[in-house]
């Protein structure tokens, strides 16, 4: 999986190393150096007052290797899809009208333990590690982030799902005072999205609840969001607050607004491509190049197994 790159952009060790080494490291840098980076907390990643904050960085899982450098923090804090404010990629402008303390997780439906969950006291039950995952877009574009959070299996275990639990469902919160657009009551509010139970299970499915080594900031989702790195990045809903196991399929936001667009599955595949566009590249997101697209991501190791026996259904849109 080698991919040619323009050199010298970006030092990916730099930027997911723990933000206390960096910041040391940095110290030693030039001045003019230290400005160039993220010396100074961007304004974009400011966070509400977090009593988890003192859990970051937490140590990173080796497991989950890159093909490519890391994101730089910077440019992937300004270009977000989170329609809930805005439609434009710049919605680290608006969102910090998102309000992240108090907050709750819901976690209900067919379990054995329905609970209600405050963020901070979720967040430490949990066991949180560092992995670096691809993202890909469905508008073809990739990204790589160091993720902190913790498997999704390990808040299943706690919830103990009935037998007849088939699919995970996931909702955001719903408050159009935090969120203009939501005040559009046109669209199928809130954001939804899920899984079936097998893929919920699946090591790589990740609940995020930090970045780069600090607490998730704002346009990312915070204070949690999924990561399902072999699906495109629609399936990867933010700020959620409702998890409900269900016997039912879930029907996506996506789905709802465009279901000849957006299906279920969304497993990433370079050869089928979307009704409008391509997908056998992407851009890789501050770096102006393209690179071809690995079918599910690059993940198949993880997850082809997942699909067999339902190649009749649209696993790929
Ligand atoms: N609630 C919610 N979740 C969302 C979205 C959104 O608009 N609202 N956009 C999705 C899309 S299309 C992508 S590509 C990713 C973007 O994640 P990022 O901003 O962290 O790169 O979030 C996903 N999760
Ligand atoms: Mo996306």
């Amino acid at each position: 999986m080698l991919i040619k790159r323009r050199k010298g952009w970006e030092i990916p060790e730099h930027l997911a190393t723990p933000e206390a080494l960096f910041l040391n490291r940095r110290a030693v840098l030039s001045g003019a150096a230290a400005l160039a980076g993220a010396a100074v907390w961007p304004q974009w990643a400011a966070a509400d007052a977090d009593p988890t904050a003192s859990l970051y960085p937490a140590k990173r899982n080796e497991t989950y290797k890159l093909d490519r450098d890391i994101t730089p923090e910077d440019v992937n804090g300004k270009y977000n899809n989170f329609y809930e404010f805005g439609f434009t990629k710049d919605i680290y402008r608006t969102v910090d009208s998102l309000k992240t303390r108090p907050w709750t997780v819901a976690v209900d439906g067919m379990v054995e333990d329905k609970k209600t969950y405050g963020i901070d006291d979720l967040i430490k039950a949990m066991p949180l590690e560092e992995r670096l995952y691809r993202h890909r877009c469905v508008e073809a574009w990739g990204m790589a982030v160091p993720w902190t959070g913790f498997p999704l299996s390990a808040l299943i275990a706690k919830a103990k799902p009935l037998s007849s639990a088939k699919y995970v469902r996931f909702e955001t919160f719903l408050d159009a005072k935090m969120a203009p657009t939501q005040r559009q009551t046109w669209y199928p509010w809130p954001y939804v999205e899920g899984l079936t139970m097998a893929e919920a299970m699946n090591d790589l499915t990740f609940m995020v609840t930090g970045a780069y080594g600090k607490p998730l900031p704002k346009p990312h989702g915070a204070p949690l969001r999924l990561a399902t790195p072999w699906k495109y990045g629609f399936k990867s809903i933010k700020s959620i607050v409702k998890i409900t196991f269900t016997d039912e399929r879930p029907v996506s936001y996506w789905e709802t607004l465009q279901s000849s667009e957006y299906g279920f599955w969304a497993n990433v595949n370079p050869k089928v491509p979307h009704p409008r566009w391509s997908q056998a590249t992407e851009e890789v997101l501050g770096t102006g190049q393209r690179v071809p697209t690995l079918l599910f991501n690059g993940y198949g190791d993880y997850v082809a197994d997942l699909y067999k026996g339902l190649e009749g259904q649209p696993l790929y849109m």
